[in-house]
C-alpha cells in the first residue's frame, strides 16, 4: 500500500534519508549544490530547506532524536510568553523573511549584513544530533540543520579585539506579545575559542524543516555542551567584541546564572539539582552528563574543572 506523502511524518522523511547517507548514496540523493530542491520527494514539504551537504553525526550518535511535535511544542520563548506552551500557541506573528542579520562590533575587520539566503548560500549547511539540555532540567534530542558558526565568524574577518561574541536576538512589541520581559532584546553571548569550536552552530532547521517561530525562527544559537538558554533564538546582530558580553540571563538573575553556563551534574543550581534530568516525550528521568556528554570534545577549553564560574 502505498502511504499518501501527507502521511508521512516528518521523522519518517528524516530516517529515510539518513538511510540513504548510511548506503553511501547520499552524495547522488542530496546535491551539494545549496538551494537544490530534495532529489528524494517523498514528501513535498522538506523542499522548503536548502538540504544539507554533509552529514556530520552520520548516525554513530546512538541517540533517538525526540519526535517533531514534541520539539516544536513544548518550548521556551519568552517573547511569546512565560508557559512551555505560550509560544508554539501564540498567533504567527513573527516576520521570518526577509530577515538580516548584522555582523560586526569592533573585533571584526569585514562587517556586513547578510540575510538567511546569503548564510545558506555560502556555507555548507550540516546535520548534527546534538543532546539539549535546559538548565530547569529537562532534555531532549534534537537533530538540527545550520551551518558552522566559526565560519561565519571567519568570514567577518576577526582580529586581535575578538574576544568574545555577542548575540542579540529581535526586540520587536509588533511581532511579540511578550517582548518587552527583559527590558530589552535577549542577549547571548561566548568567547571567541567556544564560538569557533565545531561544536557551535547557527541552525536554521530541525528535522530538514525550517524553523518554527517557537524554535527561533529563522536562526538561532545551537551550543550543545552549554545549558539552553545560551541558545538565542530569532538572531539579528552578531558582534565580536572584547569585552565579556553581559547576557539577558546573567542580569536578570546574578545569584543562579552566569556566563559560561556549562551542564555539569556535580554543580547543583541554587534552588534545584543538576544530576539528572527529565527526558521529554519518555517516561522517568535519567542522569546528566558533563559537558552534557561533550566532555570529549570541550573540556580542554576549561583549565579548571572544579571552578564553578564555568558551570552556573
Ligand atoms: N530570544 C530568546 N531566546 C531563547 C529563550 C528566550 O526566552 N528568548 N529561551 C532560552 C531557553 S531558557 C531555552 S531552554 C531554549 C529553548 O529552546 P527550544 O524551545 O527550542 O527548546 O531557548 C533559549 N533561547
Ligand atoms: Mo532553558
Amino acid at each position: 500500500m502505498r502511504i499518501k506523502s501527507s502521511e508521512i511524518t516528518p521523522e519518517q522523511v528524516f530516517r529515510q534519508r539518513r538511510r540513504m547517507i548510511a548506503l553511501g548514496i547520499g552524495s547522488l540523493a542530496i546535491p551539494a549544490v545549496h538551494y537544490a530542491f530534495a532529489a528524494d520527494n517523498s514528501a513535498a514539504d522538506v523542499s522548503a530547506m536548502p538540504q544539507a551537504s554533509i552529514d556530520q553525526d552520520n548516525q554513530a550518535t546512538g541517540l533517538t532524536p525526540t519526535k517533531l511535535d514534541i520539539i516544536n511544542s513544548y518550548n521556551n520563548y519568552y517573547e511569546f510568553g512565560f508557559s512551555k506552551t505560550a509560544p508554539s500557541e501564540a498567533p504567527k506573528t513573527l516576520i521570518t523573511s526577509p530577515w538580516s542579520v548584522q555582523i560586526g562590533g569592533e573585533g571584526a575587520d569585514n562587517p556586513g549584513t547578510y540575510d538567511i539566503a546569503d548564510i545558506h548560500g555560502e556555507h555548507d549547511i550540516e546535520n548534527h544530533i546534538y543532546r539539549f539540555r535546559c538548565v530547569e532540567a529537562w532534555s531532549m534530542v534534537i537533530p538540527w540543520n545550520g551551518v558552522a558558526l566559526a565560519k561565519v565568524i571567519q568570514a567577518a574577518k576577526p582580529n586581535s579585539s575578538a574576544k568574545y561574541v555577542r548575540f542579540e536576538t529581535l526586540h520587536d512589541e509588533q511581532q511579540m506579545p511578550n517582548a518587552n520581559w527583559a527590558g530589552g532584546p535577549y542577549i547571548e553571548g561566548l568567547t571567541m575559542a567556544e564560538a569557533m569550536h565545531p561544536l557551535s552552530l547557527l541552525a536554521t532547521g530541525i528535522y530538514d524543516q525550517p524553523l518554527e517561530q517557537q524554535t527561533g525562527a529563522p536562526i538561532r544559537l545551537v551550543v550543545p555542551w552549554k545549558y539552553g538558554f545560551k541558545y538565542a533564538k530569532s538572531i539579528v546582530r552578531i558582534d565580536l567584541v572584547e569585552e565579556m558580553p553581559r547576557n539577558t540571563w546573567w542580569r536578570q538573575n546574578p545569584r543562579e546564572y552566569g556566563f559560561y553556563a556549562n551542564v555539569n551534574p556535580a554543580f547543583d543550581h541554587p534552588r534545584w539539582s543538576q544530576a539528572t534530568e527529565r527526558v521529554i516525550g519518555k517516561f522517568g528521568r535519567q542522569d546528566t552528563l558533563l559537558f552534557n556528554g561533550y566532555a570529549d570534545e570541550v573540556a580542554h577549553l576549561y583549565p579548571d574543572l572544579h571552578d564553578r564560574r564555568y558551570f552556573f
